[in-house]
């Protein structure tokens, strides 16, 4: 497999509008797209920030990946997403290799990736993404 970049960084956050104002009022960033992902419970906002992105994650279930993590971690870096070729063959080759995945096939993410995370157990301590931009027509 090859990591092309750092797709984005990703933190969870309480409240998605008052973190939006933060990012543009304290950085200087502005986001550009704020969307809903229903697979992940998840209302997402989008910061370019360079060549890598800021994700804010605000979770739209309690029992969601970000509503469990903010009760017990509270806000703070979530996940680091690589952009990858191929997600599909990514996982085969890095399950492969003994690395625990939470995720056997890419699933649906926000702008139009398909998206797949490794376990933090398998991987340092950090919840690792891999990413790839959905090819025309799929
Ligand atoms: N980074 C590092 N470690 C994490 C973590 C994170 N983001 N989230 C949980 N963990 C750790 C927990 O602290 C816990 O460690 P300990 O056993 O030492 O306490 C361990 O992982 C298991 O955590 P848990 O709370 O028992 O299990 P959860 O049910 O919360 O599941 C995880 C954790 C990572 C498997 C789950 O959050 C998951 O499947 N995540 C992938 C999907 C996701 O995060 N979606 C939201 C973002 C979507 C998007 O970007 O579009």
């Amino acid at each position: 497999m090859h990591v092309n970049r750092i797709e984005h960084i990703a933190i969870a956050v309480k409240n998605l509008d008052e973190s939006i104002k933060f990012y543009e009022s304290i950085f200087g960033l502005k986001c550009y797209l704020i969307e809903e992902v229903e697979d992940q419970k998840v209302r997402t906002a989008f910061f370019k920030a360079g060549e890598t992105k800021i994700e804010l994650l605000e979770t739209t279930d309690p029992q969601g990946a970000i509503g469990k993590f903010i009760e017990k971690h509270g806000e703070g870096i979530h996940h680091i997403a690589f952009a990858v070729d191929d997600v599909d063959l990514s996982l085969k080759e890095i399950e492969s290799k003994g690395i625990k995945l939470i995720d056997k096939k890419p699933r649906p993410g926000a702008e139009s990736f398909d998206i797949a995370f490794l376990h933090p157990k398998s991987t340092l301590g950090v919840l690792t993404e891999l990413c790839q931009k959905k090819s025309k027509g799929k």
